[in-house]
């Protein structure tokens, strides 16, 4: 990361779903979901510099979520509150002013984007957030639904594409093109092109 910080006090850095149940041995595990991290961090120490806002998101189900195989759902069982995999990743830097926000909590119904029954866009507009840098797990799930959110919220919406790994890495490759069609821009290392 270079001295200067790139981004500015009207950004927010959204970490979506950096859960231990997502990274390698976890219940979900995402392949080489832990390289995340550093990445993460990195934008971290230029969110705290640069004062702009941290926001981090677990998936948070209630045992016998909908989404469980058990229930006829797609996914193993995986970030049940209160269990060691629902935590953050403990590398992960998470400042003390962060935002924690969490989602799936109802037992009927999935929720992938850190913005559905959060009140997230609606705390960014009340902090006078303008653009929104997106990374975590999973590319092709929680973080795709994410990004596409924020830019239907009307926020100008940036991919950290080496902070972000999916679950299935050619569903992967289709997310990307799909946010970047949608209009997010994908950002391919720590420094922000120019524009
Ligand atoms: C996620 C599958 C199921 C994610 C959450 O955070 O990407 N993936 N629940
Ligand atoms: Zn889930």
């Amino acid at each position: 990361m270079a001295a200067t910080p790139k981004l500015r006090p009207e950004d927010a850095l959204l970490m979506v779903d950096v859960q231990r149940d997502f990274l390698p041995g976890g219940a979900l595990a995402v392949p080489d979901g832990d390289r995340v991290v550093d990445a993460l961090n990195a934008w971290v120490d230029d969110a705290v510099r640069s004062k702009a806002l941290v926001v981090a998101s677990q998936d948070w189900h209630p045992k016998d979520h909908v989404s469980f195989t058990g229930r006829g759902g797609p996914w193993p069982e995986h970030c049940v509150q209160g269990t060691p995999g629902a935590g953050l990743h403990p590398a992960l830097s998470v400042p003390l002013d962060a935002v924690l926000v969490r989602k799936g909590m109802d037992v009927d119904r999935d929720a992938y984007s850190a913005f559905d029954g959060t009140g997230l866009a609606a705390l960014f507009k009340d902090r006078g957030v303008r653009r929104v840098f997106v990374g975590g797990l999973a590319q092709d799930v929680c973080v795709r639904a994410t990004v596409l959110d924020a830019l239907r919220a009307g926020f100008e919406t940036h991919l950290l594409v080496e902070a972000t790994r999916a679950v299935d890495p050619s569903q992967g490759a289709r997310a990307l093109e799909e946010m970047q069609a949608s209009g997010a821009v994908l950002e391919n290392d720590r420094g922000l092109g120019a524009r």
